[in-house]
């Protein structure tokens, strides 16, 4: 994940104070797209792939986030997945998913949320996952533990691995899906069964809550998973990449900590961050 460049003496922001601004952000941007769900038909086009899609809904909700937080922090950065980028002047990098989970709002399902972090000299420090369709809010702030609705969040004790619930996903490349399958041959004789969300942010909340016991995914960008990322491991999840270092877009795995080695160890076994 590329870190924000800024002035070395910046000033060490409130991060309670980042949190309430993606808050108010994400909730007006959530409501937005929820809005405009019936009648976003017209405006679907693809991206990477034909099943990769895009709607008004994301590009709206990405440019209202943006305003929002220049308006109150001028000087921050932006990295956001419908293609707003400008660099740190602050040591502040806000990383924005609009919409995670657009396959899931497009067939009007309600996994799909608002993902928004705030980065500061390269460590998510502020994480906030909005969903609209039942108006829950998951939000976390480093060194601060995570909350859904103001309830303190607390992943599973953890099982064995063999009675493990575990939620993953797959990219929007053929190459790509056909290796996960492979994975996924591997994984599910050995677990108790497999979710797959359609939302790394959502996932990532749901572990950190404890409707699911594990996740892990391959291939996702900076924005899916890094307002996620910091709910579930303030929740008490231990998350990573497989290969001893911090979730990154090659691979994130999070679950509990006694189960996030059996569960390494069986996904290294099957090269499942390797291939296409
Ligand atoms: C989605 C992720 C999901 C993954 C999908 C897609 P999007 O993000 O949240 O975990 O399996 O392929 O990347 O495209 O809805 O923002």
């Amino acid at each position: 994940m590329t870190t924000a460049k800024h002035s070395p003496n910046v000033a060490l922001p409130n991060y309670c104070t980042l949190r309430d601004l993606a808050v108010a952000m994400a909730v007006r941007a959530g409501e937005l797209a929820a809005s405009m769900r019936d009648s976003i038909e017209a405006s679907t086009t693809t991206k990477s792939s034909s099943v990769d899609l895009v709607t008004a809904a994301d590009k709206a909700a990405e440019a209202l986030i943006i305003e929002g937080l220049l308006a109150s922090r001028p000087s921050d950065g932006i990295l956001g997945e419908e293609g707003g980028e400008r660099p740190s002047q602050s040591g502040v990098r806000w990383i924005i998913d609009p919409i995670d989970g657009t396959t899931n709002f497009v067939y009007d399902a309600p996994d799909y949320g608002v993902s928004i972090a705030a980065e500061f000299k390269g460590e998510i420090v502020a994480g906030v996952v909005y969903q609209p369709a039942t108006r829950t809010l998951f939000e976390a702030v480093l060194d601060g533990g995570a909350r859904r609705n103001g309830v303190d969040l607390a992943v599973n004790p953890a099982n064995e691995l063999a009675t493990s619930l575990i939620a993953t996903g797959f990219g929007y490349l053929a190459d790509r899906r056909k290796d996960q399958a492979q994975v996924l041959l591997a994984v599910l004789p050995r677990v108790r069964d497999i979710r797959r969300l359609g939302s790394a942010a959502l996932d990532l909340c749901f572990l950190a809550e404890g409707r699911i016991d594990a996740y892990y995914e391959r291939g996702l960008n900076a924005w899916d998973l890094s307002a996620g990322v910091l709910i579930a491991a303030e929740a008490g999840a231990t998350v990573g990449n497989l290969r001893g270092g911090k979730p990154d877009t090659g691979f994130v795995l999070a679950a509990p900590p006694d189960l996030f080695n059996p569960l390494r160890d069986l996904l290294v076994s099957v090269d499942a961050d390797l291939g296409s």
